[in-house]
């Protein structure tokens, strides 16, 4: 389509300004020329009407029909939610093979810890690497449905041609196919706040095969994950689980050692979580904080829920040996 314009554009440029140089030149007043009076010279006029409005239909009918496709999200063969949340990506796979995947994806710790020390070492991807990347099979027409939980995101891919706005209580859609297997990256492309600039977008494309194989992997580990929130555990389990949790979801704000910092409180020490009393800290999670300096987490299982606060209940110098049930956090969810 751009080479096709271009060469219109070009051979038009060549010819009027080749003409209008020969004339001036050819014609010259300093070799005697004299200007000449035409008279109604309709058919130039004509001319010069007709010929560009041909051109212009000519160049407007395969770029409309290259619009049209470009819009048309119809027949995809994977369709994946993508929700846009301060500050990570939810990506849920609604329609096609992996139907029924959905996860978080979030910057990767190690690339938050190097952007807070200040002086990041040359890093392949800085700020780039997420912790779950949305995979997609080559070839295949993917269509992305944006939404947002809390502000405009907006979801951009630029080597994929895609950016496409996720607005809260909207849904809209875009879509697009990978030639080629490989790393694609993109980030949010709309000003959210104040990490905005931390809310990566991760592609792994890759064949037809390695594509299922994901998916049975996923599903098996979903399957593995799907807990029964009515299963009692014992603290040592509960704090094992909870530290990945804490680390993918807490340590970004509260650090890696319960500490915080400026505004976030302390998880080391805290009140809440040395209370006997589990209901408070399981409404912080669960309602957030302070308008939402806490945000809320009620994305995360019951289970998973139980587990991050079971963890910050027994880790760094909290060794309350509490732990908290899912039960419980079903109970404060209704
Ligand atoms: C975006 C930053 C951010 C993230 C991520 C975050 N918090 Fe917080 N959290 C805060 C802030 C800020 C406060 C203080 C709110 C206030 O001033 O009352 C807070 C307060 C809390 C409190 C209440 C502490 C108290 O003494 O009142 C708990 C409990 C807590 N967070 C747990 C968590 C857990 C568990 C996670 C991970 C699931 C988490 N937070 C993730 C920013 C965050
Ligand atoms: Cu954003």
């Amino acid at each position: 389509m751009h080479w096709f314009m271009m060469v219109i554009c070009a051979v038009i440029f060549v010819v009027v300004f080749g003409v209008m140089f020969y004339s001036i030149v050819k014609h010259r007043k300093s070799v005697g020329h004299k200007s000449q009076e035409l008279a109604e010279p309709i058919w130039v006029e004509l001319g010069w009407t007709i010929v560009p409005l041909l051109i212009v239909i000519g160049m407007a009918l395969p770029a409309t029909k290259v619009l049209v496709a470009q819009k048309d999200t119809t027949n995809a063969d994977l369709t994946i939610k993508t929700t846009g949340m301060q500050w990570k990506w939810g990506y849920d796979y609604i329609k096609g093979e992996g139907e029924g995947i959905s996860f978080i994806s979030t910057l990767d710790n190690a690339h938050r810890a190097m952007s807070d020390s200040g002086n990041p070492p040359p890093t392949d991807n800085y700020l780039l690497k997420v912790d779950n990347p949305m995979v997609v099979p080559v070839g295949k027409k993917i269509r992305v449905i944006t939404t947002a939980n809390d502000v405009i995101h907006a979801w951009m891919v630029p080597a994929f041609g895609v950016k496409q706005d996720a607005i809260p209580g909207f849904v809209r859609d875009t879509w697009f196919k990978a030639e080629k297997v490989g790393d694609y990256y993109g980030q949010c492309a709309e000003l959210c706040g104040k990490e905005h600039a931390y809310m990566p977008i991760h592609v792994k494309v890759v064949s037809a095969e390695e594509y299922s194989a994901w998916v049975d992997g996923q599903k098996k580990a979903m399957a593995a994950l799907a807990d029964d929130p009515s299963k009692t555990w014992t603290v040592a389990d509960m704090v094992k689980r909870g530290e990945s949790v804490y680390a993918a979801n807490c340590a970004a704000c509260h650090q890696a050692n319960g500490k915080g910092a400026g505004p976030i409180k302390a998880l080391d020490g805290a009140a809440v979580m040395l209370d006997a009393d589990h209901t408070k800290a399981i409404n912080v999670l669960l309602n957030g904080q302070a308008n939402g300096a806490m945000p809320a987490w009620r994305q995360l299982s019951d289970t998973e829920i139980a587990a991050v606060i079971t963890y910050a209940k027994n880790s760094w110098s909290n060794k309350t040996d509490q732990v908290v049930q899912p039960a419980e956090v079903v109970a404060a969810r209704k």
